[in-house]
């Protein structure tokens, strides 16, 4: 036992992992002071997970409260955590409105990619440990877990306001991901900490996150709307962005930092700044220029971001989010780039490009409107032209 627990805290200081902590599979621990399991029944009940079925399916509900039925005989669950930031980011370009804000999670490398393969040398680490063939199985993000209650059942730290896992040394800016095991791995708690910390956090009477949300996307602590939240209206939501909302999203193209941001414990992060090297930003995913981003064809974006966070929203929902950051700057000299983009194969791309030279509102867009209007076919476009035409001075032809 403690063989394994030395193999696995060496193996994670080796991977670049933050932390490490084991939970019991079938959650023992005494009563806490609320229910994780009531936390995401109710949750989904009220409809607040959007158009994210695969959270909402009852199979999957059963499978979050009985990990034995993810894994049959499982004992352990390691709980790991990356570190993705640490320090101030790069203050250049982050008030130009000309480019767009990308969640530093989604700066480096693809955190699935890094963590699922960390994951799986750690459980190849405990085979060459273990005399007998073991079970296993690695998660990061998608699987039918509740991982940051796995983390803090495992030690990693408190829950904030803001919904996110805060260790009391590190921060939030980190990425959790799991390995179940059909042994033992004895008691839970930490075992491994790049910074150890042996008190507990909590948010006192703090109500940042709460207050500085763009969208209000919580409407009560602990609890998010994720309809309203720019992560989930950037990068899950498939089809069109509501349109009383897309004027909050500011320069916002992929995710969200700001319940982060404002946190003071990620301000104590900062002095004990770890971030896993794979995380190391990369210059054109930072504040990468709108225009630059529209201009892509699927090829382009491929190139660019097959390997990044970024994949998950696909060429149409980034440019869809493209289209809504140009349209709240507000900039007369980005018409002719949104012009084009209302020729996009895209249905979705058109639509919001319409939106954007509607809030732009120039002569020259609401032409552009008008004559595309003569030729679009698709319904849902024609009512996103009509309704950007509706907003300026010319009325439909
Ligand atoms: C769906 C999802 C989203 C949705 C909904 C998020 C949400 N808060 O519910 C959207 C798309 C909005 C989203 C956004 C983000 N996400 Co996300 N997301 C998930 C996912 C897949 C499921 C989360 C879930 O089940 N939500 C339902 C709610 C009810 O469950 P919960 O978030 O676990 O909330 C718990 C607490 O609120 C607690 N609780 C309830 N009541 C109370 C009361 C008290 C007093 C206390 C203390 C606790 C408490 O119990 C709940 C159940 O465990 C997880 C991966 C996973 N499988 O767990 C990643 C995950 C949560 N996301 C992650 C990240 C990084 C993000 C973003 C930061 C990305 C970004 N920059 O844009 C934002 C953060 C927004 C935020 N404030 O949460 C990380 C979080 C790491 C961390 N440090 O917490 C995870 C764990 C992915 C990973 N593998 O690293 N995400
Ligand atoms: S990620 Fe942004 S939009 Fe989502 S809850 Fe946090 S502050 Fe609000
Ligand atoms: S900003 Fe304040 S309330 Fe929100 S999670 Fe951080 S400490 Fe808690």
């Amino acid at each position: 036992m403690n063989q394994i627990r030395a193999r696995v805290a060496a193996a994670a200081q080796q991977l670049g992992l933050a932390l490490v902590g084991v939970a019991p599979a079938v959650d023992g621990s005494p009563p806490r002071a609320y229910d994780p399991f009531a936390a995401y029944r109710a949750w989904v009940e009220a409809g607040l997970y959007g158009e994210m079925a695969y959270l909402a399916r009852p199979d999957a509900l059963a499978w979050r409260e009985d990990l034995r039925q993810v894994l049959p005989g499982v004992r352990s669950v390691i709980v790991v955590a990356a570190l993705y930031a640490g320090h101030d980011p790069p203050a250049e370009g982050f008030g130009d409105r000309s480019r767009g804000l990308v969640a530093r999670y989604a700066w480096g490398e693809d955190y699935h990619d890094v963590l699922i393969s960390a994951l799986e040398q750690m459980a190849a680490s405990i085979r060459d440990t273990v005399d007998r063939p073991i079970a296993t199985r690695v998660y990061v993000d998608t699987g039918p877990l509740l991982e940051r209650d796995l983390a803090v059942r495992a030690g990693l730290g408190f829950i904030g306001r803001n919904t996110c896992l805060i260790h009391p040394r590190l921060g939030s800016w980190l990425l959790l991901g799991e390995l179940l095991l059909d042994l033992d791995l004895g008691p839970p708690g930490p075992i491994f900490q790049a910074h150890s910390c042996h008190h507990s956090g909590t948010c006192g009477r703090c109500t940042r996150c709460l207050d500085a949300c763009p969208t209000h996307a919580f409407p009560a602590p602990y609890l998010l709307d994720a309809r309203r939240c720019i992560s989930y209206l950037t990068i899950e939501l498939k089809g069109p962005i509501p349109r009383h909302l897309r004027p909050l999203l500011g320069h916002r193209i992929f995710g969200c930092d700001v319940c982060q941001t404002v946190c003071p414990w990620n301000r104590v992060a900062q002095d004990h700044a770890l971030p896993h090297p794979a995380f190391r930003p990369q210059p054109d995913r930072i504040v990468p220029s709108l225009l630059e981003l529209l201009a892509l064809d699927e090829e382009g974006f491929r190139r660019r971001f097959r390997h990044s966070a970024l994949w998950r929203a696909r060429r149409r929902g980034l440019l869809r989010n493209v289209a809504v950051a140009l349209g709240n700057s507000g900039d007369p000299a980005t018409v002719p780039a949104l012009v084009r983009a209302l020729d996009d194969a895209e249905p979705l791309v058109r639509g919001h490009a319409a939106w954007a030279l509607g809030q732009i509102g120039s002569h020259e867009a609401q032409k552009a409107l008008q004559s595309a209007l003569a030729q679009e076919a698709d319904q849902w476009v024609r009512e996103e032209i009509q309704a950007a035409l509706a907003q300026g001075a010319l009325t439909p032809v």
